[in-house]
């Protein structure tokens, strides 16, 4: 007779990494519940965790390699799987050189212990310069300026939300997404105990979203505009803080440069920009001025923006300059107990991509740079892709070039375990097993959590013998790589193996909860471990030569001096501007395979203000084909009357045509994809990334 068991782990779908309780009866899953224990969720989940079930029963995952023969799909062994990978991957390499393979790893590597742990060793045996990632499509420009000011891209210093008094979310949606370099569970909850104890939230969005609705305050500003709005910020807030403020003296450099770069960014200028009325702003520059703790923390809106790395940089400004940043209740570095800052730090633009020149950055292209470098003939054109963990087809710029340019590839593997509109143009896929059928350590979340907390996570099971995992498939492809290419390698040991090292050298001192950190000793926690909230560590954490914060990186001087501020239309300030949304139940690309997260009333429709509707002579519910320059897309539209003019709201993450999908099929999810819109060419001039946001569209009825 088996027995039900108990098992508890962290989501890993998205960054909250909220706790998990598991009831299994062999290998079937009872239930899916919030573990009440876990330090940092308390029992809280939301809907998608419960979809974890639904992946691990998906008739659609794949468990055994697929190669594909012209349009049909078979099934092959690992042993061949692996050997024919590496054979074509050499082969290409032989007759064009190592930079003609290139590498794409999508967002779950981030979430993923054996991908990050794994995946590395691997890539960089390749000895490509093509290296991309989801990076350049979401917090790039976050992570550059996390390099320059505090010498470390994953110096991002984290809202203490459990403690502050004024909170400011630009460009961020965490209702909708839980949170993004904000690891935050139950952001709702969290949010209301900051109006309880007096607090108040002020939302930066075009749309009036979800977040927006809990807020004290809603600024609505024209999409791609916020650098105005931020800039302006700083401006007010150095006249009343031309010195830096005291606790930070002996950490700051370049301070007195600030007041000359940002004279030129004033009130009217912003509002006029952004359509704020000055009295907006400077409310909001009182209110953070008299906030006993306040806090801005940009994300999405502001990342995939033309002026992305700018915007960041002001974020960062406005907290240090109002004596918030490394202060309690302001914007404070996490203690992660395997704490990967003291990993040599990244670099920018070492080298530029062949063929649209955009800067690299910790050894990746721009994503944008992908399809051009793929398409265009001459020396180290990319003639083979490993896809691993990804679906560039649908959530980077112009995804239908990108599919034909990998249609055209000598070669392409998909390390996945579906078959979707990326990985189904792949010649081969490599299947991994799921989430829970692995270990889990999460080592990249613990970084940006508003409370430090550790946790190891034991696999429900042992995995099938006809399966792998992602690290076993990084290790097989590597060894039999090496047999054919003889060079130094390394092969990694099992991933527990690396965390109980990095556990057993962590220099953080943990409390009474625990007698030391090592695997051994969190494996007798399996809710987790407090670590306690937040604290003032900047003195020993920056990593910049100087030791010291740079307020005004080189760059971004240049930068802010080559804007141009000219207040007269250019031509991409007519017609719309497009802008994405997410839903509580998607996730990115891919939740659309789980009956859970796709049933009721379809959300693949755009919405417009009313006016704009009435302009356009459409109705609610009909269709409009909104075109780019890169493309089109035909949805339904619906009236927002919150939204802002001239503004179209798109979901992100459809597009689901070529998908193989029973259950797709039977659920009726499919929509076009709004990056079929967004265009390569349109990128942020600092980092190169892709300015998703605020794309000019136009809109007619189609009848
Ligand atoms: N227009 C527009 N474009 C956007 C965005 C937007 O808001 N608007 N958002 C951007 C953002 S923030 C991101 S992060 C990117 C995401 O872009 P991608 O990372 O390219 O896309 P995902 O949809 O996350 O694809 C994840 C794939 O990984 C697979 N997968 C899941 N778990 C595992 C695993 O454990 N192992 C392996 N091997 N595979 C796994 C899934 O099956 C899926 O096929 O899209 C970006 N693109
Ligand atoms: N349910 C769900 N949760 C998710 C995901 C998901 O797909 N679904 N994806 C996960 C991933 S990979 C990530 S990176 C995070 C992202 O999490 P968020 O950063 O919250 O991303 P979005 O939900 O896209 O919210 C971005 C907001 O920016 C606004 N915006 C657009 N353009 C502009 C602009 O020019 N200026 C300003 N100020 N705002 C603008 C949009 O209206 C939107 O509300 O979410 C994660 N969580
Ligand atoms: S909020 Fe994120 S981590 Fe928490 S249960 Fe939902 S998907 Fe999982
Ligand atoms: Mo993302």
């Amino acid at each position: 007779m088996h027995q039900t068991q108990q098992h508890y782990r962290a989501c890993n779908l998205c960054e909250a990494i909220c706790g998990l309780e598991i009831t299994t009866k062999n290998r079937e899953i009872i239930s899916i519940r919030g573990d009440k224990k876990d330090p940092l969720s308390k029992g809280y989940i939301c809907a998608k965790a419960l979809a974890l079930k639904d992946l691990y029963e998906d008739p659609d995952r794949l468990t055994q390699p697929r190669i594909r023969k012209g349009s049909d799909w078979h099934t092959i062994d690992w042993d061949s799987a692996i050997q024919l990978t590496v054979e074509r991957l050499l082969q290409v390499r032989a007759e064009y050189g190592s930079h003609s393979v290139a590498v794409y790893q999508g967002n779950p590597t981030v979430h993923n212990l054996g991908m990050m742990t794994h995946g590395r060793e691997f890539f960089q045996s390749l000895g490509t310069r093509n290296h991309y990632s989801a990076t350049s499509v979401d917090q790039l420009p976050q992570q550059l300026v996390a390099l320059w000011m505090y010498g470390h891209q994953l110096l991002l210093p984290v809202p203490d939300l459990d403690r502050t008094q004024l909170l400011i979310l630009i460009g961020h949606n965490p209702i909708v997404s839980n949170g993004s370099l904000m690891t935050a569970p139950n952001i709702r909850n969290r949010i209301q105990q900051l109006q309880q104890r007096g607090g108040e939230l002020v939302v930066i969005d075009p749309r009036f979203t979800e977040t927006a609705a809990l807020a004290q305050t809603h600024l609505a500003p024209t999409p791609g505009s916020d650098f105005y709005l931020l800039a302006a910020i700083v401006r007010q807030l150095l006249i009343y803080q031309p010195e830096p403020p005291t606790k930070l003296n002996d950490l700051v450099e370049g301070y007195e440069k600030l007041m000359h770069l940002f004279a030129p960014f004033h009130l009217e200028l912003a509002s006029r920009k952004t359509g704020i009325p000055v009295s907006s702003i400077q409310q909001l520059v009182t209110d953070i001025l008299h906030a006993e703790h306040a806090v801005v923390h940009g994300r999405l809106g502001i990342s995939t923006h033309q002026q992305g790395t700018l915007c960041h940089w002001a974020c960062q400004l406005i907290n240090l300059i109002s004596g918030n940043f490394d202060a309690q209740g302001g914007a404070l570095f996490a203690q992660p107990a395997i704490d990967l800052t003291h990993i040599t730090p990244g670099q920018f633009a070492t080298e530029c991509a062949r063929v649209d020149q955009l800067p690299n950055f910790c050894g990746e292209f721009p994503v944008s740079c992908l399809q051009t470098e793929i398409a265009t003939p001459g020396q180290d054109q990319i003639r083979a892709l490993v896809l691993s963990a990804g679906n560039p087809v649908l959530t980077t710029p112009a995804g239908k070039d990108l599919a034909a340019a990998i249609k055209s590839l000598e070669f392409c593997v998909a390390i996945d375990f579906y078959q979707n509109e990326s990985s189904g143009l792949a010649h081969l896929i490599l299947p991994p097993t799921m989430a829970l059928e692995r270990d889990h350590y999460d080592l990249i979340f613990h970084h940006f959590s508003v409370r430090n907390s550790t946790r190891w996570n034991q696999a429900l099971w042992s995995r099938q013998a006809h399966q792998r995992h992602d690290w076993e498939i990084f290790n097989a492809l590597n060894e039999t790589y090496h047999k054919n290419l003889p060079s130094n390698h390394t092969l990694l040991p099992d991933p527990s193996v690396l965390i109980d090292m990095g556990l057993r050298t962590s220099s953080l001192q943990p409390d009474s909860e625990l007698a030391e950190l090592s695997l051994a000793s969190l494996k007798c926690q399996p809710h987790g471990v407090d670590l306690g909230p937040l604290r003032s560590s900047a003195k020993t954490k920056l990593k910049t030569k100087s030791g010291k914060i740079q307020c005004a990186p080189e760059r971004l001087i240049q930068a802010i001096q080559g804007l141009k501020h000219t207040d007269t239309e250019t031509a991409e300030d007519t017609g719309y501007k497009l802008i994405s949304r997410r839903d509580s139940r998607s996730n990115n690309s891919w939740g659309h395979n789980f009956a859970r997260l796709t049933k009721g009333r379809s959300r693949f429709y755009a919405c417009l203000h009313p006016d704009d509707m009435l302009q356009l002579d459409v109705n609610d519910e009909q269709l409009i084909q909104i075109s780019s320059t890169t493309g089109e897309i035909t949805l339904p539209v619906r009236a927002d009357n919150k939204l802002l003019r001239g503004v179209v709201s798109v979901p992100f993450g459809w597009g689901h045509h070529h998908a193989q999908s029973r259950t797709q099929q039977a659920n009726q999810v499919g929509g076009q994809s709004i990056n079929d819109l967004t265009d390569p060419k349109r990128y942020d001039a600092v980092s190169g990334v892709a300015a998703l946001t605020g794309t000019p569209v136009t809109g007619v009825p189609v009848n």
